[in-house]
């Protein structure tokens, strides 16, 4: 697409943060250097059938190494801000004892973003957990949460003094029900009761570390990250489609965002799990630690979904990307089914649906946010396309430009509405290592040559380099200029 005259730009509000996103054992390799032991994906990603072609992050985008000239790209792309995670495994890697040098690797990561202009959003876990704790329980065991909160107050000791945002989790929906229930991400169980354990748990943690580090200081912003959706019921005028998507909003967004913003778990859900021994796990005091006031809360946005009471043949229960069994994420799952809409797809078959961002905004804004006075942002959203370099060496990934253009433009559809949103992130920086689905995806603005270790600014990063460059959106969309 032509570029637009500035007369067609659609500004930013003020202050809004353009950054993006990555996450330690996506990008980070040097698995066993430096005192890191394995974590739960260095052992579930070595399973047989776990995870496709039997990738490992072993080496993955070699980030540890590579962090300067990785830090120079991002300064290249004009980027205002990085959301990065710092690894347990790193850190602690026997789940208690402090390991210095995992720490020295963040502290070198930090001062060369701040030399760089780049300011550092930090992560505390994004998904790798101490192997040695997994094997007393992982976050099924409550002993978990206080290793949690030793481990983000080392953090807090060394990067304290340089690091204003700090959120504790990425996506307790994937740790929880995909790690424990679903059995496509690590520790790979196949257990209802086990997945909202773990919810539990990592919620505790969640609200015990923001009371840790606000106590410390109180002029740190503090949040976690959620991955929400939006559910329709596929047929809306059917009350058995209705009660599936509230199902699905009940296990992927409220069993979350009530406990934290309200104090409660919703009854619906405690009524769809009951049986499912929750109550034993819950004790008295965990949900005002779980609902200590947060600063920021992230919003990671890929696709809604349509539910139907009925099982459709083309729709399985979850994302099985091997042979290995697996069931679906939600514990109380019965009468619960996705369908396929007919939507343009990403190379991973997920539906291309930006105004369900802007309603999602709108909804988490009126109902959580905007009484709680926390800030939203949006933490992650992003495509993966089989792009590969054309013959000039360059990636020309234009459905990925779209992507970015109409999801950005959907964000300022719900500013237009009123929905303060103070910063997107984009996923990812790099391509890298996509979980069960190994290297096979790449959701980069960033092409990685995984032999060479080469980067490559795809066309895309190009696109948003000038978007932050200008503070706005040119306007139409470039998905609509085509022929
Ligand atoms: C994010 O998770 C992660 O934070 C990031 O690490 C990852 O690389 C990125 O997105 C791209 O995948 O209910 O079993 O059918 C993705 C969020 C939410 C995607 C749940 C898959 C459906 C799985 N995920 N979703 S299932």
């Amino acid at each position: 697409p032509a570029v637009a005259p500035a007369a067609s730009l659609r500004p930013f509000p003020a202050g809004f943060v353009l950054g993006a996103a990555t996450a330690a054992y996506q990008i980070e390799g040097a698995a066993h250097e430096d005192g890191r032991r394995d974590s739960i994906w260095d052992t579930f990603s070595r399973e047989p059938g776990a995870v496709l072609g039997g990738d490992t992050g072993d080496v993955a985008c070699d980030h540890y190494h590579r962090y300067r000239d990785d830090v120079a790209l991002m300064a290249r792309l004009g980027l205002d801000s990085y959301r990065f995670s710092v690894s347990m495994a790193r850190v602690v890697p026997d789940g208690h004892t402090v390991n210095a040098k995992g720490l020295d690797f963040y502290e070198r990561l930090v001062d060369e973003l701040l030399g760089a202009g780049v300011s550092p959003w930090l992560t505390l876990y994004h998904w790798d957990l101490p192997q040695a704790l997994e094997d007393r329980g992982g976050w099924t065991a409550r002993e978990t949460v206080d290793r949690f909160t030793d481990y983000a107050l080392a953090v807090h000791d060394r990067l304290g003094d340089r690091v204003r945002t700090w959120t504790t989790l990425n996506e307790p929906f994937c740790s929880a029900f995909l790690g424990y229930t679903a059995g496509v991400h690590a520790p790979g169980h196949t257990d209802p009761a086990a997945g909202l354990a773990a919810a539990h748990h990592l919620m505790l943690g969640h609200g015990q570390v923001v009371r840790a580090l606000r106590d410390r200081d109180d002029s740190l912003s503090l949040g976690l990250t959620l991955n929400l959706t939006v559910a329709d019921p596929v047929d809306p005028t059917d009350p058995r489609d209705v009660d599936a998507a509230r199902r699905v909003d009940a296990q992927m967004n409220r069993v979350f965002l009530d406990p934290i913003f309200r104090g409660a778990y919703p009854s619906d859900l405690l009524e769809d799990v009951r049986g499912l021994g929750l109550e034993r796990v819950v004790r008295d005091g965990d949900l005002a630690v779980i609902s200590t006031p947060i600063d920021v809360l992230g919003v990671n946005y890929y696709q809604g979904e349509a539910l139907s009471h009925r099982p459709h043949p083309d729709a399985p229960v979850t994302e099985a990307v091997t042979a290995r069994p697996v069931r679906s994420p939600f514990p109380a799952a019965d009468g619960v089914f996705r369908h396929p809409r007919p939507l343009a797809t990403t190379a991973m078959g997920w539906e291309v649906q930006p105004e369900g961002l802007t309603r999602l905004l709108e909804r988490v804004h009126a109902e959580y946010a905007a009484p709680a006075g926390t800030e939203l942002y949006v933490t992650e959203n992003g495509a993966a396309f089989a792009d590969e370099p054309d013959g000039d060496g360059l990636v020309h990934d234009a459905a990925r430009t779209a992507f970015l253009h109409d999801h950005l433009g959907a964000i300022l559809d719900a500013v237009d509405a009123g929905v303060p949103v103070r910063g997107y992130f984009y996923w990812s920086l790099l391509d890298n290592y996509e979980w069960a689905w190994g290297y096979s995806q790449r959701f980069g603005i960033v092409r990685v040559d995984y032999d060479s270790q080469e980067r490559t600014i795809k066309d895309s990063g190009h696109a948003y380099a000038a978007i932050i460059a200008a503070r706005g959106l040119p306007g139409g969309s470039p998905a609509a200029d085509g022929p």
